[in-house]
């Protein structure tokens, strides 16, 4: 039976799912949703996902949407390398500082809210760059803020085994990296991001590194 993604070079969600499949070495294909042309909106992604959004994972026939639900399931069918700990209070710690960029952070800087602020409240590029600086900053800080505070962190979040969190955060900086966020207040962010990237199973998932991606 097969596993498929669907995807788009840019979308930060995807990236997470992707990197997840990568790590865990599954044999997956990627279906391009391209963002840019309004795929997600077409009738035959209407089927599949009625909020038009990716990523959404198609396993033995099943489909699993939002990028969480999805890292949780790969964890349990491909369970070696887990992403979570056995701990309640590990992985509530982890779910927790995921959602700040998952639930919180990144659903602020969509297309979908990006286009229509240009739409109804006339924002053009510049203005729509500002708006989502602005929430990927105050999303940055309560990160480094959280890392700090709980002191949990090694070379990863949460001591040095990889977890879901890791992947919620390395999507994150790519996030803030493209839209050119202030990241210099975060340095334990970025340390932690940047050895998440060196894996090369996460590196090679980058959005910079899949097709139809712009050389920046
Ligand atoms: N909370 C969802 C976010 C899904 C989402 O908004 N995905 C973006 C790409 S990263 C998308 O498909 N946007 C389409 C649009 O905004 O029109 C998740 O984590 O999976």
């Amino acid at each position: 039976m097969t596993t498929t993604l669907y995807g788009y070079w840019r979308s930060l969600a995807a990236f997470r799912v992707r990197a997840a499949l990568n790590y865990k070495e599954v044999s997956f294909t990627e279906k391009i949703i391209d963002l840019s042309q309004g795929d997600q909106f077409s009738a035959s992604y209407h089927e599949l996902n009625p909020q038009h959004v990716i990523p959404l994972l198609e396993h033995q026939g099943k489909k699993i949407t939002q990028s969480l639900a999805i890292l949780e399931y790969i964890d349990q069918v491909w369970p070696t390398k887990p992403l979570l700990p056995k701990d309640p209070y590990e992985q509530a710690y982890l779910r927790s500082i995921s959602q700040i960029t998952i639930a919180d952070t990144h659903p602020l800087v969509v297309p979908r809210v990006r286009n229509f602020l240009g739409k109804t409240y006339h924002q053009d590029e510049a203005g729509q760059t500002a708006w989502a600086q602005h929430w990927l900053n105050l999303g940055s800080l309560a990160i480094e803020e959280r890392l700090l505070g709980e002191k949990l962190y090694g070379q990863f979040c949460l001591g040095d085994t990889l977890s879901l969190a890791d992947l919620a955060l390395a999507s994150h900086v790519v996030g803030a990296r493209i839209f050119k966020a202030d990241l210099s207040h975060c340095p334990t962010l970025i340390r932690i991001v940047d050895r998440v990237l060196e894996i090369p199973s996460i590196g090679m998932s980058h959005p910079l590194k899949q097709p139809g991606a712009p050389k920046m």
